[in-house]
């Protein structure tokens, strides 16, 4: 097996969020040795350094969004380096910076995946659905419209990038660990009839099952995209968040919803997003990070 190089690609912002700080994300990954142990796995290691996009301008959202100017750049950039690595053939991981900028990374790969025919299959792990829109967000903050943005539903400035109106439909993402939906986003998501697999089915059903229900359908033509939130995690775990939330999944579950995912065998493409370095405990949650994403990328607790 030749696997495909990775392209470490870290957009240091935090534009979409109103809590400060999870502009050093990348660093934060870098430190806790994210390029070494991807090597240990065998892979071959690109470390494109941080995009350079416009500064935190620390206003008040107008027109119910935050900074729409500077996610519209910020997303533009991610765009373009997600697009080229890509091209070049690479595995792209994008280092968050805050969620907002899974409109950028996922957009180009949709335009990736229509081009070579395969099928986009988003995984969103996060405590929070992010499927606010200008209308209904109760922060304005676009940290929280991602998912919105991507299914076509949001601000016309940050629709439409992957060529056609919604990058990805609403069967297309399954999101897992969710805990925190604001009132008129449960609308949205009843709505629009997303497939949601909350804290309450995990505890029911367990993290097993769960994901045989999330994968059942991932076949040698999907590309899996995996968006992780580290507010996904429990804040007992993961205390480096802007947006923590009690009753996450444990650490255990967590282990077992990667390995889930690696032995799908179609693990393509990821952001890791939302480390928040400035409210973290000895780059704890970057280092719980790089646990994670070692073990999405074939590390496995099984010793037989
Ligand atoms: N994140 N639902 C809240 C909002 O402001 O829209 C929180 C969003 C958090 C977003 O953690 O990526
Ligand atoms: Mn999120
Ligand atoms: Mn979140
Ligand atoms: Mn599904």
């Amino acid at each position: 097996m030749n696997p495909r190089p990775i392209a470490l690609i870290g957009a240091p912002t935090d534009v979409g969020a109103s809590v400060r700080g999870a502009s050093m994300g990348p660093d934060a990954l870098r430190v806790a040795g994210i390029v070494d142990a991807l090597r240990r796995r065998g892979f071959s290691v690109a470390d494109h350094g941080n995009l350079a996009g416009p500064p935190n301008p620390g206003q008040m959202p107008q027109g119910g969004l935050r900074h729409l100017d500077e996610v519209v750049a910020w997303n533009r950039l991610v765009y373009d380096a997600v697009d080229a690595a890509l091209g070049r053939g690479e595995f792209p991981l994008l280092m968050g910076g805050d969620h907002c900028l899974a409109i950028g990374s996922i957009s180009a790969i949709a335009w990736h995946c229509r081009r070579q025919g395969k099928n986009l299959r988003v995984i969103w792990l996060d405590a929070h659905t992010d499927v606010n829109n200008e209308t209904i967000s109760p922060s304005g903050n676009l940290h929280g419209m991602p998912v919105a943005c991507l299914l076509g539903l949001g601000p016309a400035s940050l629709v439409g990038w992957s060529g056609e109106r919604a990058a990805i439909g609403p069967a297309d993402i399954d999101f897992i660990g969710i805990r925190s939906v604001d009132n008129e986003e449960r609308q949205a998501i009843r709505t629009l009839g997303l497939q949601v697999f909350d804290m309450r089915h995990i505890d029911e059903h367990g993290m097993r099952n769960t994901m045989a229900e999330a994968l059942h359908d991932v076949h040698e033509n999907t590309h899996l995209h995996v968006s992780f939130d580290l507010d996904c995690l429990d804040p007992l775990d993961a205390p480096g968040v802007g947006t923590g939330v009690r009753g996450g999944p444990t650490y255990r579950e967590m282990q077992l919803c990667m390995e889930m995912i690696a032995d799908s065998g179609q693990f393509a493409s990821m952001d890791v997003v939302e480390i928040n370095p400035a409210l973290d405990v000895r780059n704890r949650t970057a280092e719980l990070a790089v646990e994670f994403i070692d073990s999405l990328f074939g590390a496995s607790t099984l010793v037989r």
